[in-house]
This record gives C-alpha cells, sequence and structure tokens, in this order.
C-alpha cells in the first residue's frame, strides 16, 4: 500500500484547510500531523527545514516536502491526476488556465484583504489582540471591489473557472468560511447575488464540510 502523504499543521490554518480540502477532493490519503503553533512549533529548527518561512501547511510526499498552500494543490492534483475528481485543475491546457488565472486572482486580489479580515474580525478577538478599525475598514472596501468583479463573471459562468467546480473555487473555501461564519461581514458575500449562489454551492461540497468538521474537532 502506498505511504499517505503527511501535511502539517492544524485545521483552523486557512492554508491547511486549503490543503485538506484538496486531498479530500481527490481522494488521497493523508496523515494530518499536529504542529503547535501556540507553543511555537513552527518556528523551530526541525520545522524549518520543511518550511523555511516558518508557516503552516508543510507537506511531504515520496520522500521530498513542498510549502505553499496553493503550490502543494496543484502538485496534488498532477500527481494525482487519475484519483478522485479528475476535473479539479482541468483536462487541457485551455482550462488550465482558466483556473491558473482564477487561482491568481484569488492569490493576489481576493487573499490579502479577506485573510485581513479574517484575522482581525475572527482571530484578533479570540487571541485577545485588540481590533484595528482602519484596517478592517480599508479591507472590506478592497473585497467589495474585487467581490464586484466576482459577482460579474459569476453571473456568466457557474464557478469562477467556467461551468464546473475546480480548484479555483476550493482555495476561496478558507477564508470565506471564516467571514461567512465567524465575523458578521458574511454580507459581503451573499448579498451579492451571484457571490451568494456561487458560495451556497462550493460550500456544500463533501471535501469541504470534511474539513468544516476537521476544524471543529480540533477547536
Ligand atoms: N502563502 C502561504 C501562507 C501560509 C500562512 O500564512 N500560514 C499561516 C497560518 S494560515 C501561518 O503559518 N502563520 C504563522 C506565521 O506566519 O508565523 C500558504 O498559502 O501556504
Amino acid at each position: 500500500m502506498a505511504t499517505p502523504v503527511k501535511v502539517y499543521g492544524p485545521p483552523m490554518s486557512t492554508a491547511v484547510s486549503r490543503v485538506l480540502a484538496c486531498l479530500l477532493e481527490k481522494n488521497v490519503d493523508f496523515q494530518l500531523i499536529s504542529v503547535s503553533m501556540s507553543k511555537g512549533e513552527h518556528k523551530k529548527p526541525e520545522f524549518l527545514k520543511i518550511q523555511p518561512f516558518g508557516q503552516v501547511p508543510a507537506f511531504e510526499d515520496d520522500g521530498f516536502s513542498l510549502f505553499e498552500s496553493r503550490a502543494i494543490c496543484r502538485y496534488i492534483c498532477e500527481k494525482y491526476a487519475d484519483k478522485g475528481n479528475k476535473g479539479l485543475y482541468g483536462t487541457n491546457p485551455l482550462a488550465k488556465a482558466s483556473i491558473d488565472q482564477w487561482l491568481e486572482a484569488e492569490g493576489q486580489s481576493f487573499n490579502p484583504p479577506s485573510s485581513a479580515l479574517v484575522f482581525q474580525l475572527a482571530f484578533a478577538p479570540r487571541m485577545k489582540i485588540k481590533q484595528d478599525q482602519v484596517v478592517i475598514k480599508q479591507n472590506e472596501e478592497k473585497l467589495s471591489k474585487v467581490l464586484d468583479i466576482y459577482d460579474k463573471r459569476l453571473g456568466e459562468t457557474q464557478f469562477l473557472a467556467g461551468d464546473e467546480f475546480s480548484l479555483a473555487d476550493l482555495s476561496h473555501l478558507p477564508n470565506t468560511q471564516y467571514i461567512v461564519s465567524a465575523t458578521d461581514r458574511g454580507k459581503l458575500f451573499t448579498s451579492r447575488t451571484n457571490v451568494g449562489r456561487w458560495w451556497n454551492e462550493i460550500s456544500k461540497r463533501e471535501s469541504w464540510n470534511k474539513v468544516v468538521d476537521m476544524q471543529n474537532k480540533s477547536a
């Protein structure tokens, strides 16, 4: 039997949960290895050997390691092309290019304001850190502009990269989940007709619900 791939980090981390959703969508066996961020284990020399920036997740397969959640997801889709959801990363160059385009939009345009809101609105109160209202306002405005573009796109296609659920949609699940379910800013998504319809659909994926269960159990 093949050795399961290893994911290092807590499921509560948005970047870790992106990789877990991808593995579940691709039906790839994995072993989740605990890294206690509160104990600073992600900054220890042993961990820095596989994630030199001292962040989670780190990933191992076949004796080599990777970091950066989106790169890990692309690798999983290519390496395990024949498993699980075979169309997750497209099956031809044009489909892949469209998925890559929206993955870049997620990483470059959506993630900066949405992760700032996740930190300020969901994590800062739990960590007893004072919220910065200026940062919240600025990032809410930035995210609104991004979501206006998404709403137009999602009025033309069912999902971001076309009419099939893809890695591009999956990559939006972690931050959106926190904003919709753990802050009072969920309307940024649900008040927009097409974004709301899209969120309703992608958040029901079995793979994602398993990740949310893992997060709830580890909370
Ligand atoms: N771009 C990285 C981001 C990783 C990241 O920011 N991880 C956070 C948790 S979601 C972390 O490790 N934060 C602790 C730190 O930066 O010290 C990825 O997608 O893997």
